[in-house]
């Protein structure tokens, strides 16, 4: 029998259940997301599924179950399984789905913590923090930045130095698998019942981190190419594992890039520490480009703001005006490709 309080199973999820017209199935967790099937966990054991006509029919992508999903189903099989409904998610990470501008991808669902994983060989990159950490706290969900391969040489100094305009926002633990000190460390970020989310490039040590956490080998892990100094994607799909009387923890291969979507303005001056010098803009709308008397362009000027922080806040920006344009123009483009098609339904033959 499996407890899924410990998947984080709760009241909130049982309401949204009872609401749903399905309420009368079983219900289970999204614990591996294959291409076509996913690995459901339930009280009685683990279900392969698939999904209804209905739940595929018109949908984006992102709105498809991903790992983390709760999830209404048929049993079939012994041990397969038809999904019927997704129940309603809070605090999803999204990122943008590469290769596309105007579709998203929801990565894991019902995740209250994201590790940012960084590695402190040729890894660490403070602006491609800031931009996941957009998506993170977007979606109210606590960023933590995990710093891995503390027993390889790195410029402390250097590191804090970076980071410091994330101040209290953005926790920051040192790790190292040959430090057990520095793992049980990490371990009591983690709070019995909460989903954890562990991100970062190819080779970082994400499945290295989650094994050391259970204290066995749940995971494969990858070495690192000697030419490029990058992993080799060992981890291929986002898996959930949970871990003993503690949280869930859900890895993940590893991203290249992390494709904003989120253009909460707001969120951002606030990730990048801007949001201080905000209210002292001549114009309450001032957008900090080229305005008279912007206080973010003074601060900027007087070396206040790092100006590696400003150009990415505008470079994110951009990105997220991209994003929202895009899909704007997709939606528009659908709208009227249907109403010709009803227009051409009308006509007799
Ligand atoms: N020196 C050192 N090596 C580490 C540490 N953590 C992980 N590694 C090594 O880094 C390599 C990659 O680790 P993985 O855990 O597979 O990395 P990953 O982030 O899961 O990579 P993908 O699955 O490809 O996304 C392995 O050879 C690990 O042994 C660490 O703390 N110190
Ligand atoms: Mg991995
Ligand atoms: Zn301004």
């Amino acid at each position: 029998m499996n407890d899924l309080n410990l998947y984080g199973w709760n009241d909130w999820l049982f309401q949204q259940k009872e609401a749903s017209d399905y309420s009368g199935f079983i219900h289970g967790r999204i614990a591996v997301t294959h291409k076509t099937c996913y690995e459901v966990v339930t009280e009685t054991g683990c279900y392969t599924c698939e999904l209804t006509g209905n739940m595929l029919y018109g949908k984006e992508d992102s709105e498809l179950p991903c790992t983390g999903d709760w999830v209404i189903f048929q049993v079939l099989d012994a041990d397969k399984g038809l999904i019927l409904d997704r129940l309603p998610r809070r605090k999803t990470l999204y990122r943008l789905k590469s290769g596309t501008v105007a579709e998203k991808q929801a990565i894991a669902a019902h995740v209250e913590q994201a590790f940012i994983v960084q590695s402190l060989d040729l890894n660490f990159n403070v602006r491609r923090i800031e931009r996941t950490m957009l998506q993170v706290v977007a979606e109210e969900i606590r960023p933590v930045l995990i710093l891995t391969k503390t027993d390889l040489v790195f410029e402390e100094a250097e590191v804090k130095a970076a980071l410091k305009h994330l101040g209290n926002k953005l926790p920051v633990c040192y790790t190292s698998i040959h430090d057990p000190a520095s793992i049980a460390k990490l371990r009591s970020y983690i709070g019995r019942g909460e989903t954890v989310v562990f991100i970062g490039s190819s080779g970082v040590g994400k499945s290295s981190l989650i094994n050391q956490l259970c204290q066995k080998e749940v995971l494969q892990t990858g070495a690192i190419s000697g030419s490029t100094g990058k992993g080799k994607h060992t981890s291929t799909r986002r898996e959930i594992i949970l871990l003993d009387d503690a949280g869930v923890l859900i890895d993940t291969p590893g991203i290249k890039v992390f494709g904003v979507t989120s253009d909460d303005q707001d969120k951002l001056s606030e990730v990048l520490d801007l949001s201080r010098f905000e209210g002292a803009c001549r114009f309450a709308d001032c957008q900090h480009v080229n305005e008279k008397g912007c206080a973010v362009i003074k601060a900027v000027n007087d070396g206040e703001i790092e100006e590696g922080v400003y150009e990415n806040y505008l470079k994110l920006r951009k990105e997220a005006w991209h994003y929202t344009s895009s899909v704007h123009e997709k939606r528009k483009r659908e709208k009227s490709f249907s109403k010709m098609v009803k227009q051409v339904k009308k006509k007799p033959f």
